[in-house]
């Protein structure tokens, strides 16, 4: 791999925001994301590349940590600001339509519920998959679902509940997507959450962690 990308890298995985970044304490003082990935795109290396070799894979690696439990939720953060730093030069980019992402993901917490935790980090790590993220916040009703799916047909939608009271609203908005345009791919999760629950309400995907809903997403653009 290209070695600025290499670098870039190892900043997400490691949290190295910016040179500012005081951590890791091994890379104090040294340039970060942010100032890698300026320096990439100027020396030429695509937009492209920069995603789908540097951030991308480093989100992965995060993500499959976080799955084994061998990294917590204050580390996932910092790479997903470590991503964030580098991305913000990526976006004129894909605003521009030079870069493509993969698809658009419309993800919030169901009506009633304002955890919000979780739903930001699986949305950041979908972000850091090549998605681009509308997200709706918490405390989302059904009708604020539909229309986000009316203005941006064919995305995929994120449910994410934390209550036993609030997960029957995942299965209201559930249904009316799919009564409304069936071939929409809904993924759900959150603590109270199973697979059984999913298949029960008629949802196509669950997973307990970020990362199985980023590997689930890779599997709609690849079929
Ligand atoms: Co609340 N709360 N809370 N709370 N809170 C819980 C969930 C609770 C288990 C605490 C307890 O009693 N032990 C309990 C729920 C009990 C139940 O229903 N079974 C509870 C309760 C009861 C309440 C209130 C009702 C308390 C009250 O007011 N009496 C109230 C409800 C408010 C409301 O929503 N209407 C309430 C309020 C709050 C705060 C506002 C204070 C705060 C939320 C702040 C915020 O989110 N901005 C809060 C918090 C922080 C928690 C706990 C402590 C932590 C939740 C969290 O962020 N976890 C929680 C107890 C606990 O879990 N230990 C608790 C970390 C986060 C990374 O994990 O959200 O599970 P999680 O997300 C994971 C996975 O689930 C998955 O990926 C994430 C990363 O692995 N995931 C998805 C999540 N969404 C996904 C979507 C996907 C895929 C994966 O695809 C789309």
């Amino acid at each position: 791999m290209n070695d600025i990308l290499s670098q870039i890298a190892r900043c997400v995985e490691t949290g190295k925001i910016d040179r500012n970044c005081p951590y890791p304490p091994d890379m104090k003082g040294q340039d970060g994301a942010d100032e890698l990935a300026r320096q990439a795109l100027d020396g030429g290396v695509s937009p492209d590349e920069v995603l789908e070799n540097a951030l991308i894979p480093a989100m992965a690696t995060v993500g499959d940590r976080f799955s084994r439990k061998e990294i917590f939720v204050p580390q996932m953060l910092m790479a997903a600001k470590a991503m964030n730093s580098a991305m913000k030069h990526l976006k004129p980019f894909f605003q521009s339509g030079e870069t493509k992402r993969k698809g658009k993901f419309i993800i919030g917490t169901v009506s009633g519920d304002l955890h919000d935790i979780g739903k930001n980090l699986v949305a950041m790590m979908i972000e850091g998959g090549g998605w681009e993220i509308i997200d709706l916040g918490v405390d989302v009703s059904t009708e604020k679902f539909m229309k986000a799916l009316e203005e941006n047909p064919g995305a995929a939608v994120g449910l994410s509940a934390l209550l036993t009271t609030t997960m029957e609203n995942m299965k209201k908005t559930v249904s009316s997507i799919k009564e409304k345009q069936a071939d929409t791919k809904i993924l759900v999760g959150g603590a109270p959450v199973t697979r059984e629950y999913c298949d029960k309400i008629g949802a196509d995907f669950y997973s307990p962690d970020p990362q199985g809903a980023v590997n689930y997403l890779k599997t709609l653009v690849s079929a």
